[in-house]
């Protein structure tokens, strides 16, 4: 039996931190009083909150240059889903994770959907690939996949996302998340109208392929690996393809994927307005698709994101049932480590948007008092809501410190016994 953390070391960790846990909270508690918010509401809402954990996260990334695999990499789905559960197990807020077709490909779906039933975690949307080559793939995705000028080559990638669904539904997954990379890198390399109606034209077959009660989740992303033109390059050309394709079909926001300074929680309030906001892809970066963890660049967005969904479900908006993923690269950190404090990072973001007078804030709104309106917001992003996420996640059963639990078990150094080192590739994402 592989090394799991034990829960008494969960105990021992928390008893000693329990009596500060206790008095920052009280003291938060009366803080929140006073501006009219009951503490115990706020904790219980995050508490409920869950984002999935990205199975090619858990191993070490890399870029093009270079990746630097560290001690007890996972070597295989197994391992993945080992890690996503020790992750769950100390935050108690990633119940889920989001596999990769054909990364995560295994001989019995059934015996994975009972190992990581064992474990308790879940499976979310499943994501398929044809943004790389298999090993004896028939046809080459150098050109493009769905939207490939030759129809044996859309048929292939047609193909490999039906058989995503199928092995999704093994899995218990409620939705495909299709990102494909097909682009051009020259002007007049390919007809910007031709490859959409072929994207169109193929994303209805697999659409036709989604059970009843799935959902399919289109990724834009502005650039990378095309440099010159993105078959699916942003929010709206993913909003037109959606509501061509039915209402099955959701445009799935990775906030690494818009160009820099790019207004994203407006394009979230109007994918929500669309009725059409599959969820997200939760990372943070300064340049590009930088995939850093997420809330360590540039926390205040995250927040802005945060309040246009707590705004969003306070209205009641239409169809609003997003997805919250987690899909970031970790070159330079332990993964588990980045991953527990970025789903803790989403949750701070949540509370800090709960928090916000959202009636006071309409008076000020409609009142153009600019400074009122954006002091009463700014309100909820500088109180430090720890003491909430702390509770909240050892209410749930998990630690107060996630990452000194972590540390004093040793998990990564046992982990390193368990799993000899595997020769991971020289460089690339995972
Ligand atoms: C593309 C992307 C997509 C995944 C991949 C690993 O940049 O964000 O969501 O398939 O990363
Ligand atoms: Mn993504």
């Amino acid at each position: 039996m592989s090394y799991r953390i034990p829960e008494a070391l969960i105990g021992e960790e928390n008893a000693r931190l329990a009596a500060a846990q206790a008095e920052d909270y009280a003291a938060l508690g009366r803080r929140l009083r006073r501006a009219g918010v009951d503490i115990e509401a706020i904790t219980a809402r995050v508490a409920a909150f869950a984002v999935a954990v990205p199975t090619w996260g858990v191993g070490t990334g890399g870029t093009r240059f270079a990746r630097f695999p560290g001690p007890g990499e996972p070597r295989g789905i197994f391992d993945k889903l080992e890690d996503c559960a020790t992750i769950h197990q100390l935050t108690r807020a990633t119940p889920t994770c989001s596999p990769h077709f054909p990364w995560d490909k295994v001989d019995d779906y059934r015996e994975l959907a009972e190992f990581a039933a064992g474990l308790g975690v879940g499976f979310d949307a499943v994501n398929s690939n044809t943004f790389q080559d298999q090993p004896g793939q028939t046809l080459s995705y150098k050109f493009g996949s769905l939207s490939h000028s030759q129809k044996a080559v859309r048929d292939q990638a047609v193909a490999h996302n039906v058989e995503c669904i199928e092995i999704g539904e093994k899995l218990g997954s409620k939705a495909l998340t299709v990102w494909i990379a097909d682009g051009s890198n020259f002007p007049g390399q390919s007809n910007l109208d031709r490859v959409f109606n072929w994207y169109l034209e193929s994303m209805g077959e697999v659409y036709a392929r989604l059970p009843g009660d799935w959902r399919v989740f289109l990724e834009h992303k502005l650039n990378e690996p095309a440099f010159y033109s993105t078959v699916i390059s942003d929010w709206g050309t993913s909003l037109m393809a959606a509501q061509a394709l039915g209402p099955k079909a959701h445009c799935l926001v990775d906030l690494g994927h818009h160009a820099p300074n790019v207004n994203i929680e407006q394009i979230v309030s109007r994918l929500i307005r669309a009725g059409r906001l599959a969820g997200f892809h939760f990372n943070d970066s300064k340049y590009g698709d930088d995939d850093l963890d997420t809330g360590s660049i540039d926390p205040f967005r995250l927040f802005r994101v945060f309040n246009e969904l707590v705004d969003a479900s306070a209205r009641g908006a239409a169809g609003f049932d997003p997805a919250y993923m987690l899909d970031q690269s970790h070159n330079v950190t332990d993964p588990i480590e980045s991953l527990m404090v970025s789903a803790m990072e989403t949750q701070r973001a949540y509370a800090q948007a709960l928090i916000v007078d959202r009636e006071a804030l309409a008076g000020a709104q409609d009142a153009n008092d600019v400074m009122l309106a954006h002091r009463i917001l700014k309100a909820g992003f500088v109180t430090d809501v720890s003491p909430i996420l702390a509770e909240a996640r050892l209410r749930n059963g998990g630690a107060i410190d996630p990452i000194a639990v972590y540390r004093a078990s040793n998990y990564r150094k046992v982990k390193a016994k368990e799993r000899p080192a595997v020769a991971g590739s020289s460089s690339g994402i995972v």
